[in-house]
């Protein structure tokens, strides 16, 4: 996937990476990089190649939010038009493992971003935040909803309110990432994982996922209902007989993802 401006993206041992690559303004997120991200993201999700995405930034940020300058001229009207949320929305409908690897700022649409992976590892120096508030707006891609359904709504409105940056300790406090790392070994520690997740049965991590994310909006009840369909649905699964066979064979399962 060569033909992108604004990322970069390669595949390794079933771990796709996608590099936000605007360095010099620190990532912020033009139209056109979030057109490229929803593209990579769609194609890797679809490809027999990926098992996993993981997501970074090149430079010193995440992404410093939107980009300001092609923003500022919006107006209510033109947003609309551009419905530009409806391809932020596809994001939710990504299948595989996201991984964050953040390092640096993640900001506004940035953050939003970071929360729209599953898992996020985070630098040490990460620093995480919206600051729409100072720039006379409100965050418009989700950081509202997914930042209170994490941390609660006392704590959100605090981080909301203010603008302020919250340092990688605190995220890891709040349960927004899921382990702290030295800035060095970010990378290599998430592709780690990554790795790790590559070795699983694929159609358990999806349909795992999926059943995840179904508890954050629905109530237990229909979310459990959502959740037998799903276990119903991998005794279809070719992996699933290779599982329990190897188990009560005594070794190794050869998951293919069928
Ligand atoms: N947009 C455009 N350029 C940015 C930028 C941004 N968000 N953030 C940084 N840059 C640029 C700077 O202008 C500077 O460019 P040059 O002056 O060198 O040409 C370069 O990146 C380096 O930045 P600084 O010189 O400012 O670096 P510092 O280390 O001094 O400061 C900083 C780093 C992150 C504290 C600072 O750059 C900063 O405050 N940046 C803005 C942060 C911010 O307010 N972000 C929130 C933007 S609002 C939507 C989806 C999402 C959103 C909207 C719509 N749709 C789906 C429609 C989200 C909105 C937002 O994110």
């Amino acid at each position: 996937m060569s033909e992108f401006q604004y990322i970069h993206t390669k595949v390794e041992e079933k771990v796709a990476l996608i590099e936000l690559n605007r360095p010099n303004v620190l990532n912020a997120l033009n139209r056109s990089m979030v057109t490229e991200i929803l593209t990579a993201m769609e194609t890797l999700d679809r490809s027999d190649e990926v098992s996993v995405i993981v997501l970074t930034g090149r430079g010193r940020a995440f992404a410093a939010g939107a980009d300001i300058d092609e923003m500022a001229n919006d107006t209510s009207i033109s947003l609309e038009l551009l419905n530009q949320f409806a391809e932020w929305d596809r994001m939710s409908l990504i299948k595989k493992p996201i991984i964050g690897a953040v390092h640096g700022f993640a900001l506004g649409g940035g953050f939003e971003l970071a929360l729209c992976c599953d898992v996020l590892f985070a630098s040490e120096t990460a620093e995480f935040g919206f600051p729409e508030v100072n720039l006379g707006v409100m965050p418009g891609a989700g950081g509202t909803q997914r930042l209170t359904k994490l941390i609660g709504k006392t704590r959100a409105l605090e981080w909301l309110w203010t603008g302020e940056r919250m340092s990688a300790k605190k995220a890891y406090e709040y349960g927004i990432v899921n382990r702290v790392v030295a800035p060095e070994l970010l990378l290599e520690e998430t592709i780690k994982f990554a790795k790790k997740l590559v070795q699983q049965p694929p159609l358990s991590l999806r349909l795992i996922k999926e059943a995840v994310h179904k508890a954050v909006d629905y109530p237990l009840y229909e979310g459990m209902q959502f959740e037998r369909k799903n276990f119903y649905l991998l005794f279809s699964s070719e992996d699933q007989k290779e599982g329990m066979k190897a188990f009560i064979e005594k070794r190794k399962p050869n998951f293919q993802g069928k």
